[in-house]
């Protein structure tokens, strides 16, 4: 029976189930050299995440993360709370000797996520290994397109076209939750969703952004605070709170290698529920990605015979894509959990080999500070050449 390896979550809110979810599978589908165990949980709310301990499988719950990083029967310390806890239970976690996987984006703020690298550095001379979250890395049909990147297939990449469509909080009376207040969240869709898109931008096509051009938009400047908070209050539901976040990002940008490239991410798309999409144009042909068919990746060949041309749909089912050699027989098709699941996975055979494993904590700090740059182009209003016309023209 392979050593164990003992997790320690911080938070139970949706990544805290879905980790909760990578951690109980991962040992009974992949043959790993160390077996995860759920030893605790740590939540503030005790009633919630006791809940969370008998609901998701964790041995014991805390009600301070501190005292779980002071335990010595936890390895590992698993950050999915809010953004702007992640630094400093990093940072903490680092300096008691615990590996440590931290949920995206990084941190809050590029000098929050500074620190957490250089931290994540010096462990690593320790032995001590951190990751960042960035989970749709491990979608198969995603880690099949690099490979084909990587191949050459693309040849020169020249565009890279990237957007993460939501739409939970077009109803203006959506409550002022935690991921609409810059103090908790950091930012909006930009570091929710468009952390993504940066981040996968890098692991496709294995070039960074080099410069931007951004504007973000809040299109709803208010909203009335969540119950919980109004409760606090002890005042009626009517008191409403201001909307400090972006509600959507859009930007452009050159990337090292020669390609330009241009990020959407919105939560006012109607009917767009988790529409990630990503499409590479190269030298040799092209791909796209779509996550609401996240199965399969479409490749063009331009050096195909033109009479046989078009978009070849590749179902990444088979024993020899990515992961797929641990879960079902072709054409069966996996889910998002399952990117969780190879996300842990990843880690736990990091941490075993002793090698960093990928993403670390140095990519979180380049998605940062794609993020911060954003952030600092569409305060200045960016580069805008304004446009008048005469009526009547
Ligand atoms: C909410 O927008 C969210 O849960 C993101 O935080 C996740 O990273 C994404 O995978 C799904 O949507």
């Amino acid at each position: 029976m392979p050593d164990s390896l003992r997790i320690g979550l911080v938070g139970h809110g949706f990544m805290g189930r879905a980790h909760s979810l990578a951690w109980q599978t991962v040992s009974r589908v992949f043959d790993l050299p160390l077996t995860p165990e759920l030893t605790a949980i740590a939540g503030r709310n005790q009633d919630a995440v006791a809940h969370a301990a008998r609901t998701w499988g964790w041995a014991s719950h805390e009600a301070d993360w501190r005292r779980l990083i002071e335990r010595d029967d936890i390895d590992v310390v698993d950050i999915t709370a809010p953004g702007a806890l992640h630094a400093e239970i990093a940072l903490v976690a680092l300096a008691a000797g615990k590996h440590v996987l931290c949920e995206k984006p990084l941190a809050n703020t590029l000098a929050e996520a500074r620190a957490m690298a250089s931290a994540a550095k010096d462990a690593s001379a320790r032995g001590i290994l951190s990751m960042v979250g960035f989970n749709y890395r491990r979608t198969p049909a995603l880690a099949l397109a690099r490979d084909l990147v990587a191949a050459g297939r693309l040849g020169e990449i020249r565009h890279v076209r990237a957007t993460y469509l939501q739409d939970w909080i077009n109803d203006p009376e959506f409550p002022l939750v935690w991921r609409l207040r810059k103090e908790e969240a950091g930012s909006g869709a930009l570091g929710d969703l468009g952390a993504h898109l940066v981040d996968l931008a890098y692991f496709l096509t294995g070039q960074r952004i080099s410069g931007l051009s951004a504007l973000t938009e809040t299109f709803v400047k208010e909203r009335p605070l969540p119950q919980a908070a109004v409760g606090l209050s002890g005042v009626g539901g009517t008191e409403r709170g201001a909307v400090t976040v972006d509600d959507a990002a859009i930007f452009i940008a050159r990337c090292e290698g020669g390609a330009v490239a241009t990020f959407e991410a919105t939560r006012f798309a109607p009917g767009r529920k988790n529409a990630m999409r990503i499409e590479l144009n190269g030298s040799k042909g092209s791909l796209f990605f779509d996550f609401e068919a996240l199965n399969e990746v479409h490749v063009y060949d331009a050096t195909a015979d033109g009479a046989r041309s078009g978009f070849q749909r590749i179902l990444a089912t088979e024993p020899q894509h990515p992961y797929l050699r641990a879960w079902w027989p072709p054409g069966h098709g996996l889910g998002y959990d399952h990117t969780f699941v190879n996300q842990a996975c990843d880690f736990v055979e990091a941490v075993a080999l002793g090698v960093p494993p990928k993403p670390s904590f140095a990519d979180g700090l380049y998605v940062q500070a794609v993020l911060d740059g954003v952030e600092a182009s569409a305060g200045e209003g960016s580069v805008w050449k304004p446009l008048t016309w005469e009526e009547g023209i």
